[in-house]
């Protein structure tokens, strides 16, 4: 038997799990996600994935036809269905089936579907020699076109800056804002490192506020870390002590060169090093348990 997908309350084999081509989800892009890992039998800041989906639907005036309690169950539901204690989940809420045109209120209803899958690892040469960056010319959403704080099935401005990275030769696209202000990567949140001083831009620069982000605001108190939210461009980069990159799915990532500088010794450094080992620690401790 195969992997099971969960799609609108059911849990079907991977080859039955379709949606229409009048989905408009897939038409326009009409559709929010959440991008969760589980640890060891235990979902890390499911509660918190679910809020930012709640809240980027509410926005979409898209109605999630389940309740967060019944939402967190099916997630619960479709790891044990797979006998997956360490997974990626990917949880996505289409707009549903509607006619050829882009109003919203031709779908009846939302369409639900979620995977897990076995997690894939990033080669482990990335957290062991750093990733390689470039500021690349697409500009990150302006926040009153499409906000980047609406984690929305359109992705195509981060697609586009993955592109670029790829033609520059590098391995991962930094984004700027319509100002030149450091916003993000394409799937990771960005920070610096200055002695005791992490920086990282604020919201409103035009970031998704992320929850590996937010992570690392939290325990960097405890670690005798100070974080603060300040816009900053290129030239802060590239004097940085250190630089990572943080995201559900790469964790904690250390930078070894942004457009040709090196960072820091162009190797990841203690700080980054250390985060990465404490992220650890709470991803290992911390979340929604499930028994297999
Ligand atoms: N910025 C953007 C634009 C993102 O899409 C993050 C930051 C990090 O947020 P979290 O909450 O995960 O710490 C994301 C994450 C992937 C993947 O598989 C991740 C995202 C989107 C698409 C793919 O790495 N979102």
């Amino acid at each position: 038997m195969g992997l099971k997908i969960y799609l609108d309350g059911k849990l079907v084999e991977k080859a039955d799990a379709v949606v229409s081509v009048f989905d408009h989800g897939l038409l326009y892009g009409d559709g929010v996600f959440e991008g969760i890992r589980s640890y060891d039998g235990l979902v890390f800041k499911l509660s918190e994935h679910l809020d930012r989906l709640y809240e980027s639907s509410h926005t979409l005036r898209l109605v999630v036809p389940l309740k967060k309690e019944a939402l967190q169950n099916a997630v619960i539901e479709t790891l044990k269905a797979n006998g997956l204690k360490d997974a990626y989940i990917r949880l996505v809420v289409t707009r549903g089936v509607g006619d050829l045109g882009l109003d919203p209120r031709k779908c009846a209803k939302a369409t639900i579907f979620i995977i897990t899958d076995k997690i894939t690892l990033y080669p482990r040469e990335y957290y062991e020699k750093g990733l390689t960056l470039a500021t690349v010319p697409t500009v990150r959403n302006h926040p009153e076109a499409l906000n980047p704080q609406l984690k929305t099935l359109n992705y195509l401005n981060n697609i586009l800056a993955k592109i670029e990275a790829t033609n520059a030769g590098v391995d991962e696209a930094i984004l700027l804002n319509s100002q030149g202000y450091v916003t993000e990567c394409t799937g990771e949140n960005i920070f610096t490192v200055k002695g005791k001083t992490l920086c990282t831009p604020p919201a409103y620069v035009g970031i998704l506020r992320g929850i590996t982000r937010q992570s690392v605001m939290d325990i960097a108190g405890s670690m005798g870390y100070k974080v603060i939210e300040e816009p900053f461009t290129r030239h802060e980069l590239y004097i940085a002590e250190e630089v990572f990159l943080t995201g559900t799915a790469a964790e904690i990532v250390p930078i070894a060169k942004i457009d040709n500088r090196v960072i820091g010794e162009g190797r990841p450094g203690p700080v980054t090093k250390k985060f990465m080992d404490e992220f650890h620690k709470l991803t290992s401790k911390e979340g929604v348990r499930y028994t297999l």
